[in-house]
């Protein structure tokens, strides 16, 4: 049996904070429509695909906050990406952050969505592992303060049947957790969707940035073979604002090889024809769950959030 989907994968190089959401979005509609030349039925786009990240600047002006946050979506400034997805028969997902103004008080997300081939939003998913700090460091020319603007999620992991599959979604950080990719897994996922801004630079372990691809395709790698698994991994990259962000976006199979991989650090549309059933060669072998998993010994990763170390032994 073959359960084949064309995807893509579309790296989007800097949005400057200049750069008005109209011009963003028509990047966007051009990379949907190079993706209808290849004949993609899906396309992944980044996290926060929308705006500059923001998250690296301390502001204090809670509206020049919400001015990177979505109130809805579509919008008047964003419809334009759904509509051309519904012409051209193309679902997506994409992340930007979402200002939740339907409860007793606004709520603040780092959010991705997925949208059908008919244009509507099937799913929504709320970013889990919010990295960085909740200060400002003064030291620092460039904050991570996604912790300090963005609420926890309130969606966990969910999966969606979609695209002829069973598909989820997670954000930048997530990708670096092995818990995201085995709740989605322990739910039948074939295709885990995320995009990704990750700075090159680190200050706090300078000595780790050239390490930063390797982490990058480490854990999706991972994640896609231990849950038999695609993963696509959608970078923001290239010079944004003097921060210099990772590319090396990536289509991955179950079983941990990378079957695409841009070469650019800009605006970049990679593809392939993935088929859906090569899943159960993972999962139905050496990572069968059902057959292989002992869940009586994993209480600790529930239970436990810091690593408890044992007494020390008296010398
Ligand atoms: N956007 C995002 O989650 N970036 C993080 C940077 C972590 S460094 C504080 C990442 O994991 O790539």
């Amino acid at each position: 049996m073959t359960r084949t989907l064309d995807v893509g994968c579309a790296q989007l190089g800097p949005i400057q904070r200049s750069d008005t959401r109209e011009a963003v979005v028509d990047r966007l509609v051009a990379l949907l429509q190079q993706a209808k030349h290849r004949g993609c039925e899906l396309v992944v786009f980044p996290e926060m695909a929308f705006t500059t990240f923001f998250p690296r600047w301390w502001i204090e002006d809670q509206d020049e906050i919400d001015g990177f946050f979505e109130r809805e979506m579509p919008s008047d400034e964003t419809r334009a990406l759904f509509d051309t997805a519904r012409e051209l028969g193309i679902g997506f997902s994409i992340g930007y952050a979402e200002l939740d103004t339907s409860g007793p008080e606004p709520r603040h997300y780092n959010t991705s969505i997925l949208v059908d081939q008919q244009g509507e939003i099937v799913g929504k998913y709320r970013k889990v592992h919010l990295p960085g700090h909740f200060d400002h460091v003064e030291d620092w020319t460039f904050q991570h303060l996604e912790k300090h603007y963005f609420d926890p999620s309130d969606t966990g992991f969910p999966v969606w049947r979609a695209f002829g599959g069973i598909v989820g979604m997670a954000i930048c950080n997530d990708r670096r957790w092995p818990e995201t990719y085995r709740v989605l897994g322990l739910q039948g996922v074939e295709l885990v969707m995320l995009g990704y801004n990750t700075p090159i630079a680190d200050p706090e372990v300078p000595h780790h940035d050239h390490l930063q691809g390797f982490h990058n395709h480490l854990v999706m790698q991972a994640g896609a073979y231990q849950n038999g698994t695609f993963v696509i991994g959608a970078a923001k990259c290239g010079n944004e604002e003097g921060s210099t962000m990772l590319g090396q976006s990536v289509i991955i199979a179950p079983t941990g090889e990378i079957i695409a991989q841009a070469t650019s650090m800009g605006d970049e549309l990679i593809t392939a024809r993935i088929d859906l059933d090569h899943c159960a060669d993972i999962k139905d072998r050496i990572f069968d769950f059902e057959l292989h998993r002992q869940p009586q010994h994993y209480g600790l990763i529930t239970e436990r959030k810091g690593a408890v170390l044992p007494p020390e032994v008296p010398a």
